[in-house]
């Protein structure tokens, strides 16, 4: 029987990102005992929007910093007996652009957190990672917690750095950590850089769908809620130094979830723009999810549901994504789509 810890002060690094913010919420919800320190350095991802309901919430607190300033980090760990780490560089479309940005974050930073949390006695470290740093599947089948690390893009070969360092710290100096992998997330709050969400937002627009290659790629989509229980359920009840699969069992190929997507907004399927494939583009991904399971994870299968409960969020918070829209994502999507042959503007 695994033992459930119970904590005070959980430190939430990139809790003002997508699934780091509904995380704060859910934490919050199900443990209204505890106090949360948000640390976010407000990269273009990081949205304090997304948490703008918790302003005055004494129970909630805010630091905006970059998770590899080792003072900065330094003081806000300060009274925190956990840490979850959402903060990262989280686009593989980015990471082929500026890969150096990946490293500082996703390995140089989960460093900085890690030390820190050494010096501080902190009790329980949880690492955020993703299915990707097992590399694809494409055959069939599904990768358990064991199988070897092939990550295939600087994203996710950035990703297992951190994990590979995480790893470090268990066995050298005895830190109680633990690692979730997540697969697909999708849910309100998205930046629209990912494939869900910008194809929802794009079909509002009446802009194109960019496809990449064939759009036969496949993934397993997770709710975001359903990822923000199952990182609960291991930040309290998982073993120490283990990895924890986080999958949705939502298996879909991207064409397909792009036409739900129009058919549920009305929209015509000559939107679907298949455009240049994204360089080293994996062609699957899929998770065992039996050892997040047997400690209690019990994840809301319906993705037709949950699909069509997110579309109408799009549609009904357009004020949220048309913000971040209009900034710097303009520039991201014409330099990134504008090279893969979409007419841009
Ligand atoms: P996101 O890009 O929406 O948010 C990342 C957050 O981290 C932002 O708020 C950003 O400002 C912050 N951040 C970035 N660099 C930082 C730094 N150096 N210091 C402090 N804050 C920084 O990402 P997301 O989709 O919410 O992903 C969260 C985590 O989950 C990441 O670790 C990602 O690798 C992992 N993950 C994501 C998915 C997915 O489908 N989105 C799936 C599995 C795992
Ligand atoms: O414009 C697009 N067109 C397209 O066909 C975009 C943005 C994506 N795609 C395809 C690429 C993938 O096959 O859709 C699929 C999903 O793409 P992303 O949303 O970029 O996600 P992915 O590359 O699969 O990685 C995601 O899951 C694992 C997250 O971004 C990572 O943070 C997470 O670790």
């Amino acid at each position: 029987m695994t033992a459930t810890r119970t904590f005070t002060r959980v430190m939430v690094t990139g809790g003002a990102g997508f699934i780091g913010s509904n995380y704060v919420h859910y934490l919050l919800e199900r443990h209204p005992a505890y106090q949360v320190v948000v640390v976010d350095k407000l990269t273009y991802a990081g949205n304090l929007a997304s948490l703008a309901d918790l302003d005055g919430d004494p129970r909630y607190s805010f630091v905006r910093a970059d998770i590899a300033d080792e003072a900065a980090i330094d003081a806000a760990m300060q009274g925190c007996d956990a840490v979850v780490n959402f903060a990262a560089d989280s686009h593989v479309d980015r990471s082929l652009h500026d890969p150096g940005g990946f490293i500082r974050t996703d390995v140089h930073g989960v460093f900085v957190l890690l030390e820190a949390a050494r010096r501080h006695g902190v009790r329980r470290f949880l690492q955020i990672s993703t299915d990707e740093v097992y590399g694809h599947f494409p055959q069939g089948g599904e990768s358990v917690e064991t199988d070897r690390l092939r990550p295939r893009n600087p994203y996710s070969a950035a990703k297992a750095g951190g994990e590979m360092m995480v790893n470090a710290y268990v066995e050298t100096h005895g830190l109680d950590a633990v690692i979730t992998r997540g697969s697909n997330t999708f849910g309100p709050y998205q930046y629209p850089e990912k494939f869900i969400p910008l194809m929802i937002t794009n079909a509002l627009e009446d802009q194109p769908l960019p496809i990449y290659g064939d759009g036969l790629q496949r993934r397993d989509w997770l709710y975001v809620r359903d990822h923000c229980a199952g990182v609960d359920l291991v930040l309290h009840r998982g073993a120490t130094g283990e990895a924890y699969n986080l999958g949705g069992g939502n298996e879909a190929v991207n064409l397909d979830v792009a036409k739900r997507i129009l058919d549920r907004l009305g929209k015509p399927h000559s939107l679907l723009r298949h455009v240049g494939d994204r360089p080293g583009h994996d062609r699957r991904y899929a998770l065992s999810t039996a050892k997040a399971e047997a400690l209690g994870w019990e994840p809301r299968h319906d993705f037709s549901i949950l699909l069509a409960e997110t579309i109408d969020w799009y549609a009904a918070n357009q004020p949220w994504w048309r913000a971040i829209k209009s900034g710097e994502f303009a520039d991201w999507y014409a330099k990134n789509y504008a090279a893969r042959g979409v007419h841009v503007g």
